[in-house]
């Protein structure tokens, strides 16, 4: 059985993480760690829960060696739009975050590592259109510096010290249990808060923005199966994944299928610029090919969902 650390757990993902490996490998084996926002109440009802800050090796060892840990999920991350207003901060937590844990990794006795990478890691010189895993990688955020120079890192760890680091580059995620920070997809989400409970939205980005989109389902299932992956299947570290590609105004016509009296209007900022950089649609054939990767959720069923759960929770 693994013994499982998720750093970040009070996140977007993290958040859901969490349940779903103490599902799977027992609630005593997944520990879940913070900083500074609080964790959700299932969480530290179900299972183990620590102050953890990735900036503090020694924190980071102690926590690896007193738990016996053998894998770990590092999702502490500054997103897109926060970075770009905190640039040094978001380096600091992402890159300095990242190095502390595969350092203190490579002296204990981890297994694993899965940290995910992101659509970011693209940049305007990319081909926008069906971007394939290896390609041009010059982003322009600092989060999408973090991001390839996190890729780099986690190769560099495997090739020099043999610690097995695997990582997906993630689309913008759709979820309605925690909402996102600082992203730029995180239009996706408020919209879906908005049509519902005020039956009006203004978006920040173009009505005809495409961006690549992942219902939390699949990232979840994406990230244990990553995991799980046979080792030797494997033939890279970073794997482009996706779940659905469409426009805010696509997302728009879908929720009003649900909300007839839905009202948009667009109002873009510093974050279109973001999204323009960054491909519409993403090539994920080897992920598919070498792990299986195989989402279940599009636009149509994605978004009945949302509104079935949402409607639910608010
Ligand atoms: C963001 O918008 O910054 C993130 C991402 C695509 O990595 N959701």
């Amino acid at each position: 059985m693994r013994k499982i650390i998720v750093i970040g757990a009070a996140g977007q993902i993290g958040s859901e993480l969490v349940p779903a490996l103490r599902e799977k490998y027992g609630n005593n084996n997944v520990i879940a760690t913070g900083r500074r926002t609080p964790l959700p109440k299932n969480i530290v009802d179900s299972g183990p829960v620590i102050y953890l800050d990735a900036l503090n090796r020694e924190m980071l060892a102690k926590t690896f060696y007193e738990y016996e840990i053998d894998t770990i999920f590092h999702m502490a991350s500054i997103l897109s739009a926060t970075g770009e207003k905190n640039p040094q901060t978001a380096w600091n937590i992402n890159i300095n975050g990242l190095i502390n844990v595969l350092e203190v990794a490579r002296s204990y006795n981890i297994d694993r590592i899965i940290w995910p990478s992101s659509i970011a890691a693209f940049g305007p010189t990319t081909p926008r259109e069906n971007t394939q895993n290896e390609t041009i990688l010059q982003p322009t955020t600092m989060y999408g510096i973090t991001k390839v120079s996190g890729e780099l890192l986690i190769e560099y760890y495997y090739k020099n010290y043999n610690l097995d680091t695997r990582s997906m580059r993630l689309p913008g995620i759709i979820s309605s249990e925690t909402l996102p920070g600082g992203g730029t997809t995180d239009y996706a989400v408020e919209i879906f808060y908005e049509a519902i409970k005020n039956k009006k939205y203004t978006c920040f980005l173009k009505e005809d923005t495409i961006l690549p989109m992942m219902y939390m389902p699949d990232c979840i299932k994406c990230m244990i199966d990553l995991l799980e992956a046979d080792a030797s299947k494997l033939k890279r570290h970073v794997y482009n994944v996706t779940g659905m590609s469409f426009s805010a105004g696509e997302l728009v016509s879908e929720i009003k299928k649900h909300i007839q009296e839905f009202d948009i209007k667009y109002k873009p900022d510093f974050r279109q610029e973001i999204a323009d950089s960054w491909p519409k649609t993403i090539d994920d054939s080897f992920a598919r090919e070498e792990w299986g990767w195989k989402p279940s959720y599009d636009l149509n069923s994605m978004t009945k969902d949302m509104i079935e759960k949402l409607t639910k929770k608010l």
